[in-house]
């Protein structure tokens, strides 16, 4: 049991060490929503909405989701006598539709709760199993293919066990041939989030030359159908990102056949309840999933890392060192890979496994809002 008493939201505004473009949009300051939790008896935690600055992943940004939490999401739990988190995960899917990146912030935020709560670790919690987790890189679209086979090249030489390409249309084929050019035996793997549409087939058919481990999220988030009409032309499997909001999405995507690995973010499906809903589902069909990222600071990593320690996450994470992001990250020790390319689940430590700089982030704050139960 566990009652809310309080929730703080804060932006915080964290440099990139470098832009990061996707194939609809960049982005070079990220505007990061981070939420402190308090209960009734005085225990905290820090999460962080995974929402981003303009709506071009998903409809949401870190201000329809302050909106959210403010007038609808945080109204539903403050003050209540919560079961847990899937009580409050059912609690704001009952009558909020969508919004799951600002619900997520919420729910696992009452994970980390509970964690120090119960002097456990998140990754215990959860029911995680894995010590260590192999780290996967995801490149930016580069301005000409010698700057990404630069980068790629760098990232194979620190270490990483998958090393993601974003892609466009007309920026694929020679990227993608002159990285394998370089790297023979890299893990590679491309994500289009959403650029082409089955006229596109053509082009993508010819990825199949390059021995990709997957294809991420070439059509739009809610074209199943002709994912599943796409993968029956490719000899390399299809992976969802977009696409899958819920288990009920995953379900779909068997049944159709419109991709064969799932890329599970917490945020992109309402938190760690829906995250283990997904997880279970894909095990038991024999899916392999790995555990997206959206280039956040050490708190959102934190709860990324734990989701990665389950069993289903066969396949590397992105769950990049901090270093790779930012100067200097919100929390301490800052996230590391090792030579091995592995990142460390904290287990002897209660809660996130970090101490969150709150000195860091007072000096970080662009704006706060305070939220009780009325
Ligand atoms: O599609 O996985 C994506 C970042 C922002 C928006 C969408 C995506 C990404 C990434 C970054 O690929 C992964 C990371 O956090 O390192
Ligand atoms: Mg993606």
């Amino acid at each position: 049991m566990i009652r809310l008493e309080r929730v703080v939201l804060r932006e915080i505004r964290l440099p990139l060490k470098e832009p990061f473009r996707i194939s609809s949009g960049v982005v070079e300051d990220r505007r990061i929503l981070l939420l402190e939790l308090h209960t009734s008896d005085g225990v905290r935690s820090w999460s962080e909405c995974v929402a981003g600055e303009k709506p071009n992943y998903s409809p949401e940004t870190i201000d329809t989701a302050w909106l959210a939490l403010h007038a609808w999401l945080a109204p539903k739990l403050l003050g209540e006598l919560l079961e847990g988190p899937a009580d409050a995960h059912a609690r704001m899917e009952s009558d909020v539709r969508g919004h799951r990146m600002a619900k997520a912030a919420l729910e696992m935020g009452l994970w980390g709760l509970l964690a120090e709560q119960e002097g456990v670790s998140l990754a215990q919690l959860l029911g995680g199993t894995q010590e260590r987790i192999p780290v996967g890189v995801s490149l930016g679209i580069q301005a000409t293919p010698e700057a990404l086979v630069e980068r790629a090249a760098a990232a194979a030489a620190a270490g990483y066990h998958k090393i993601k390409l974003k892609i466009e249309p007309g920026r694929e084929i020679a990227f993608v041939a002159a990285v394998r050019d370089a790297l023979p035996d890299a893990e590679l793997m491309v994500d289009a989030n959403n650029a082409y549409t089955l006229e596109d087939a053509g082009v993508l058919v010819q990825l199949d030359d390059f021995d990709l481990m997957m294809i991420e999220q070439p059509l739009e988030s809610e074209d199943l159908v002709r994912h599943a009409e796409l993968q029956r032309r490719l000899r390399t499997p299809l992976c969802l990102d977009e696409s899958i909001t819920s288990v009920n999405r995953l379900e779909d995507m068997l049944r159709l056949g419109s991709g064969r690995i799932v890329n599970i973010k917490p945020g992109r499906v309402g938190g760690f309840t829906s995250s283990l809903a997904i997880h279970d589902m894909a095990r038991a069909n024999d899916v392999p999933v790995w555990c997206g990222g959206m280039l956040e600071s050490g708190v959102g990593r934190a709860y990324n890392v734990a989701l990665a320690s389950l069993p289903g996450f066969t396949l590397p994470g992105d769950v990049s060192p901090s270093a790779r992001y930012w100067a200097r990250d919100i929390v301490t020790p800052e996230w590391t890979m090792d030579a091995n390319g592995m990142v460390t689940v904290p287990r002897d430590v209660p809660g996130l496994g970090v101490q969150v700089d709150e000195d860091r982030i007072d000096d970080l704050t662009v704006r706060t809002e305070v939220l009780r139960a009325d």
